[in-house]
């Protein structure tokens, strides 16, 4: 149902942007719409709640009256809400009900390592004057950048300054070591539409975590990570893999559209993870992968706000592994002076590498940075979603993106691959990562 309501949500996307620019949206015909969807009128308004009081949740909405967005809306003769009523969790807080108090934001800074954040200077070289042929990110694999090419209209959705902290939905709240440890706090941002995004993404809070390779949290290394490995079924005639990962700070592994598991430490420290699972050629590999933050909502991370970069690397024991062969997309991007320095190509694939990595506002004025969101599609781990239209990830060498332990110390696991992101290593916080591939 939620696919389902995403994938409507995109297709009224056109739509819901030309809504947004209307003022006074039509009153809600429930009489009519008691009749069309046969449900009677005085449940429909006690879900819609009282008028008059801001833009209802119609998502909301059409899943406590377990109907579609578009039947609920087409019924109600009102405009189809932008990114589908609100995307995920209302802010009510911690939805797996650990009740953890987390810090305020602000006491974080005190808990900060030696090395500063993640281990990168506030402004890495990767994306602008590359002191050298290695520090230069790779060409995409299948698009090159036409610096005649027409530009678009940006259909993402700005939102400006802090958003509001909702909780930790990650594996590790906690952190009893004597290493740095920052909760990966999540947050929403308000829109000037009404819509609501989940900084730095929404997040699977359920399945998995991936098995421990290195972990600060829970003891440091585990020898005997291998032996510990029990493959998740995903087809039952399919070949059995293992898998090594690593993310900057954070990724979601998808097989064949099954979640497999979660990196345990959504920020800091830095960890490594293996995965195992038996899956059927062609096999699909999405990650979800988040640069995180600790100013929620401004792409900015400790007391410097700092703007933090990404990557991810993994490498697969069927001799695959990141390249960039895969596909990359961002969906979250921040901090901006003006979002309007990020252009999107025919495709609408966003690209901020013409936005300074070190803004203005960074240091001027942090609650004036402006964030750049998109919807993120509900089957972007699927197989058969069409990433067609996506630019090739970029690819990054171990020095522009870690110094940390928990990567150069295994990095036998992972020759051969190399870290992806897209084209902004700084800016773009939220990246989904995607490859098929048909054979061993
Ligand atoms: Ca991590
Ligand atoms: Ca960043
Ligand atoms: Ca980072």
């Amino acid at each position: 149902m939620k696919r389902l309501l995403i994938v409507l949500a995109l297709l009224l996307l056109g739509i819901a942007s030309i809504a947004n620019a209307q003022q006074g949206p039509p009153e809600p015909d429930f009489e009519g719409a008691a009749e069309i969807l046969g449900i009677p009128e005085e449940d429909i308004r006690e879900a819609f709640g009282p008028l008059g009081q801001g833009p209802p949740n119609i998502r909301a909405v059409a899943e406590e009256l377990g109907v579609t967005v578009t039947e609920l809306t087409e019924a109600l003769g009102i405009p189809a809400p932008p990114n589908g009523g609100g995307q995920g969790q209302p802010p009510q807080g911690n939805q797996d009900g650990d009740g953890q108090g987390q810090p305020p934001q602000g006491d974080q800074s005190g808990q900060q390592a030696p090395q500063g954040g993640d281990g990168q200077a506030p402004a890495p070289a990767q994306t602008e004057d590359a002191p050298g042929a290695e520090d230069a990110p790779a060409e995409p694999s299948d698009t090159t950048t036409d610096p005649n090419a027409p530009t678009f209209a940006n259909t993402g959705t700005v939102t400006v300054g802090s958003a509001d902290e909702l909780g930790d939905f990650t594996a590790t709240p906690e952190c009893d070591t004597q290493d740095r440890f920052v909760p990966a706090l999540t947050g929403l941002s308000f829109s000037d539409d009404g819509q609501q995004w989940l900084v730095p993404s929404d997040l699977t809070t359920t399945g998995e975590i991936c098995l421990d390779v290195y972990n600060p949290c829970a003891g440091g290394e585990n020898v005997d990570f291998r032996n510990q490995l029990t493959p998740l079924t995903i087809d039952e005639e399919g070949e059995v893999i293992t898998a090594f990962l690593f993310g900057d700070n954070y990724f979601e592994l998808y097989v064949n559209g099954t979640h497999v598991c979660n990196d345990a430490i959504g920020f800091v420290p830095f960890n490594s993870h293996a995965a195992q699972f038996q899956a059927e050629y062609p096999i699909t590999y999405a990650v979800r992968l988040i640069d995180w933050e600790t100013h929620l909502g401004l792409g900015l991370e400790f007391d410097e706000y700092r703007v933090g970069d990404g990557g991810f690397i993994a490498s697969f024991s069927d001799g695959s592994g990141t390249s960039a062969e895969w596909k990359c997309q961002a969906y979250y991007t921040a901090p901006l002076d003006d979002a309007s320095c990020v252009v999107e190509d025919e495709n609408g694939n966003p690209d901020s590498t013409a936005c300074a990595s070190t803004p203005a506002c960074a240091s001027d004025d942090p609650e004036s940075c402006q964030a750049l969101h998109y919807e993120l599609p509900d089957n972007w781990m699927m197989p058969d979603f069409d990433d067609s239209g996506w630019r090739g990830a970029f690819t990054y060498t171990s020095d522009q993106v870690t110094n940390q332990r928990a990567y150069q110390d295994y990095t036998d696991l992972f020759t051969g691959n190399d870290f992806i992101w897209s084209s902004n290593l700084d800016l773009d916080n939220t990246v989904i990562c995607r490859v098929t591939i048909d054979a061993p």
